[in-house]
Order: C-alpha cells, then structure tokens, then sequence
C-alpha cells in the first residue's frame, strides 16, 4: 500500500514539473512498461486474501487511470505546442517586396523579322514557313537551276548525303515551292528563316537569315514589284522619301531579274539611308520564270507574278547600327543585352509581332 502511494506521490510531482517528449516517453515507460511500476503492483494482486486484493484493486486502479489521464494530457499539449510553433514559424509575409525578375532580350534577328513581317502583312502577304533541311529538287531543280549550275557545287552547298538528295536549303525558296504545290493560285506570300551556304569571312556566316517573298495572281507585272518594294524600304527604314535603283541581274528562277540599290550617304561618321550619292545593294528580285510555274502546276499563261529575296542579318545591321555580323551568332550575354529588345517595351511604331 504504502509503496503505491510512494509511486503516486512521486510521479504526481514528476508530471507537473515542464516535460520534454522524451522524458514524457521514459515516464509513461517507467511506469506502463512490461516490468513497469505499476505494471508490476499488478502481478501482486494473486497473492493478496479477497478482501484485500478487492480493496488494493480498486486504489491501484483509480491510481493507474489517473496517472495514465495526466500523460496523455502531457502528449497533447506538446503535439499542440508543436503545431502552434509550426504554424508561427511558416506563415508567409505578404508585405515583403517581391523578387526581382530577370527578363529575357529579343535578338535583334528575330525582332528584324517581326517587323518585315508585320510591314508585308498590312499589304496583304502572308508568313510560311518550312524545313531548313530540304530535298534538291525543291530547293535547284524546280527553282529552274540545273544540274551543272553553280550553286550546286560542292563548295556552295552543305549536302547531308553522298547522292546529294539531301541538303540545307540555301534560301527560303523551296517554301514557295511548297505552297505552290500544296495550294492553288492566286499566292501573295512570305518566307523568313534560316538558310545555309558553305561560306565564312568578315560579311558571310554559314547560316544566315532571308526573307523571301512571292506574289503570284493574273495580271501582276514589274510595276506592282516595284511598288511593293518601295512601300516596303519606306516602312521598314522609317522614312517618307526613298531612292532605288533596279539594276539587272540574273537569277535562274525569274525572268527578267534585277537587284535593287538604296541610296544613301555617310553623315557625321553615320550611315543615313535615303538621301546621297551612294548606293546600297540590299535585295534581289524579278518575274518568276514560266518554268518555275510550270514545275509547280501553275499555267504561265494565266497566272504570273514577281519575287524577291532579301537577306535579313545586313538589314539588321544598317537599321540597328551593328559592324559585325559574326557577333549575331556568338550568344555574348552582354552584347544581346545592348542590341537586344526588351520584349514588354512597346514603342508607339511598334512593329514586332506580339508573342
Ligand atoms: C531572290 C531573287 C529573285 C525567289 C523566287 C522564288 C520562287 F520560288 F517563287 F521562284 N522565290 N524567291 C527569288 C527571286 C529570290 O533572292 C535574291
């Protein structure tokens, strides 16, 4: 009995005292465990006269609920004290400013071509696109360019194949050669992207951008090209007054063919297009041969047209001030920080498409 109330009194204290977890566990274990001492006050009761063991039952049980109820009542404060530390410790600061975010330039290639785009889109062309591999006849031989032309050769040309089936397309004409196959007249479309030539110096990259464009219905003449064009430079340099120039040129794909020069002159160590006596070779373009038609199942009888091809990294250069072409392709951070575009500022003559 007196033992009982030993172990009563001095756990009683024990478990008003502030506990840890693990004091709580070792408590409950001194107590409850397998040779535990009121475990063990249990074992007694056999030996103990009826009355008796009815009698020391009755208090070692009262004594045993009681002690049991105070830890598990210690259990929860603690699980309790836990969650509330939990619940202080992560709740999210909604006054703290948010992080800056780094943003992303447009290269300047990327942002030339939105703007193209968008000028030729207002008069009516719309933008294909198609594979930078391509097959030969797509890009040679229904461009009107035979077999012993120099294009072809080995030295122009990057050929993915021993056969020289497969290549890169060395401009974006077999996208019109494409849509011609695929649709039916009238066309009034634009191809931009990538191209390919075997060639690398100051002023060539292996791969470089073109946009070229095509115009095909009953009816159309140089006229409209001319139009087209001049509507074209005036948009895309940003001036009212333009001086250009049709030279001729050959192209095996169009009949007659020219190239067209831009005036301009060199003001205050800065070149200004438009104006002066210079002049800047800045496309290619003519009537699209009647072979060419007739390789894509448009009857040259009833339908003609003109065409035109501009490459788009020198235009690039002249309107944003670039020197170097290499530089296009090099990925320098720092540079793509300067010539880049800011993809949110939108000036009011905004070109670029939206993205
Ligand atoms: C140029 C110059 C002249 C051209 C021709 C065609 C097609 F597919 F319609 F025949 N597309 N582009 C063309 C014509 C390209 O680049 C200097």
């Amino acid at each position: 009995m007196s033992d009982l109330k030993n172990i009563h009194e001095e756990y009683r204290t024990k478990l008003k005292e502030k506990l840890s977890l693990d004091q709580i566990n070792q408590i409950k274990s001194d107590l409850f465990g397998k040779n535990g001492l009121i475990s063990s006050q249990f074992k007694t009761l056999g030996s103990l006269d009826e009355n008796k063991r009815k009698q020391f039952a009755s208090e070692l049980n009262k004594i045993k609920d009681e002690l049991q109820n105070t830890i598990s009542e210690k259990f929860k404060e603690l699980e309790l004290k836990k969650i509330n530390e939990k619940l202080e410790n992560e709740k999210v600061d909604i006054t703290l400013p948010e992080r800056p975010i780094e943003r992303g330039k447009i290269h300047p290639v990327s942002q030339t071509i939105d703007e193209i785009s968008s000028i030729f889109s207002e008069i009516g062309f719309s933008v294909e696109e198609g594979p930078d591999v391509e097959n030969q006849y797509n890009n040679f031989t229904a461009l009107n360019t035979p077999d012993y032309h120099p294009a072809r050769d080995m030295h122009d040309t990057f050929y993915l194949d021993e056969q020289k089936e497969i290549l890169l397309r060395t401009h974006t004409s077999p996208v019109q050669i494409r849509t011609m196959l695929k649709d039916k007249p009238p066309f009034k479309i634009i191809a931009p992207g990538r191209t390919y030539r075997s060639d690398s110096d100051q002023t060539h990259a292996p791969m470089f951008h073109q946009v070229e464009g095509l115009h095909i219905d009953k009816d159309i003449n140089m006229g409209h090209l001319k139009g087209c064009l001049n509507y074209f430079i005036k948009e895309f340099f940003e001036i009212d007054k333009i001086k250009m120039r049709f030279r001729p040129s050959h192209f095996p794909f169009t009949e007659p063919s020219a190239e067209v020069d831009i005036g301009y002159e060199i003001k205050d160590g800065k070149i200004v297009i438009g104006e002066g006596d210079q002049w800047l070779e800045i496309l290619g373009c003519g009537m699209v041969h009647p072979n060419v038609l007739r390789n894509v199942k448009v009857d040259p009888d009833k339908f003609q047209g003109y065409a035109f091809g501009i490459g788009i990294d020198r235009l690039a250069m002249l309107k944003y001030g670039i020197n170097d072409l290499r530089a296009f392709f090099e990925c320098d951070y720092r540079w793509l920080n300067h010539f880049g575009f800011d993809p949110l500022d939108v000036p009011t003559n905004y070109r670029g498409l939206s993205r």
